[in-house]
């Protein structure tokens, strides 16, 4: 793989069969394809990617390659139809993020409904058929994905609330259930920072967290407003392994954002959006599956070590953020950015 377009320092690399996925690939009219959620599945590599029809809303289908780089194939007997006498659902579905708990998938994804956007659930093993658990968190909600692990009897939740108030930042949250239904103890995870910082104001999960010997690797998003438009770029933190809802690193920079042609032109232009990542068999290559301007499907590649390596010499440690194990401390608070 090569990277024609970003620059070399990038901790990712751009495969050259992007993008991998467009909606001329699909065998119905589609105006773009986008924002996939990713699994191994039965050797394979599942991308479940949101589709937005030429109505404006979305479902999610199904492709699946030997290799998850090319030869994509939609499988049209899988996918998710979104429930439209549903009020969740009224809308569409969009941006799914999958974790394997068993032999059960859990996609969060975001249900379109007539209150708003929301963090939906369904459980599948197949993908064929779809056991929807409702909704996880009320509107505004999004950006959620489930931690493939329960910690003392509880699942963990990230997501993405949105402010009643303007101004005070959308900040990453972390909510806490004992069955999957009943939702609490949210706490701000980890907040949007302020001022001329590139994830000032507004940021957002990527793919579920990945486990690592050193803690939860999350990749986020921030959404930085310039003069012509939203400019989305991609960072890195480290979440304790036995407890997720601290932060024990965080990086200064982002580490991925859109320079191909194909980020910088689409339907929303500058936009990398990942939902979905996996390692390789040789255990340091990370896949990530992201969509480009919300209109395509590509792929970028990384070393995990390296990934890991940049957030340990890029640490994001303001006075009174972190001891020096980078645990934060307990009274830092947003006023300290
Ligand atoms: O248009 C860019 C993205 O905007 C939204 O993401 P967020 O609310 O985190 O900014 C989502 O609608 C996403 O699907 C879209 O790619």
């Amino acid at each position: 793989m090569a990277d024609a377009h970003g620059d070399p320092r990038e901790m990712f690399t751009r495969s050259v069969h992007n993008p991998i996925l467009t909606a001329e690939a699909f065998p119905r009219m589609v105006n773009a394809v986008f924002n996939p959620g990713v699994v191994s599945f039965e050797g394979k590599t599942l991308l479940l990617v949101r589709v937005e029809a030429r109505t404006g809303l979305s479902s999610l289908a199904v492709a699946i390659s030997a290799n998850g780089v090319d030869g994509w194939q939609i499988d049209r007997g899988r996918g998710m139809e979104p429930e439209r006498d549903s009020p969740t659902e009224h809308w569409g579905i969009e941006d799914p993020r999958i974790t394997l708990v068993g032999d059960t998938y859990h996609i969060v994804y975001t249900g379109y409904g007539v209150g708003g956007p929301m963090v939906c659930l369904a459980s599948t093993r197949d993908f064929e058929t779809f056991d929807r658990q409702g909704v996880l968190q009320t509107p505004e909600d999004k950006d959620a994905a489930l931690m493939p692990r329960l910690f003392d009897g509880r699942w963990a939740l990230i997501h993405r609330p949105a402010p009643a108030s303007a101004g005070l930042g959308s900040h990453i949250w972390l909510s806490w259930s004992p069955d999957l239904r009943h939702w609490g103890d949210a706490r701000i995870l980890m907040h949007a920072r302020r001022g001329g910082w590139w994830d000032a104001n507004k940021i957002g999960l990527g793919p579920p967290p990945l486990e690592t010997e050193r803690g939860w690797l999350v990749c986020y998003h921030s959404v930085r407003a310039t003069a012509s438009g939203s400019l989305y770029r991609l960072g890195l933190a480290m979440l304790d392994l036995e407890d997720p809802s601290r932060v024990i690193m965080r990086g200064d920079e982002w580490v991925f954002g859109p320079n191909a042609p194909y980020e910088r032109a689409g339907d929303v232009p500058a936009v990398v959006f990942p939902c979905g990542w996996l390692i390789d068999d040789d255990g340091d290559t990370v896949r990530m599956y992201y969509g480009a301007a919300d209109s395509t499907v590509c792929l970028a590649t990384a070393s995990l070590s390296n990934l890991i390596d940049h957030l340990e010499s890029h640490p994001y440690s303001p006075p009174g953020y972190a001891n020096s194990d980078g645990i934060p401390s307990p009274g830092h608070t947003v006023e300290d950015d």
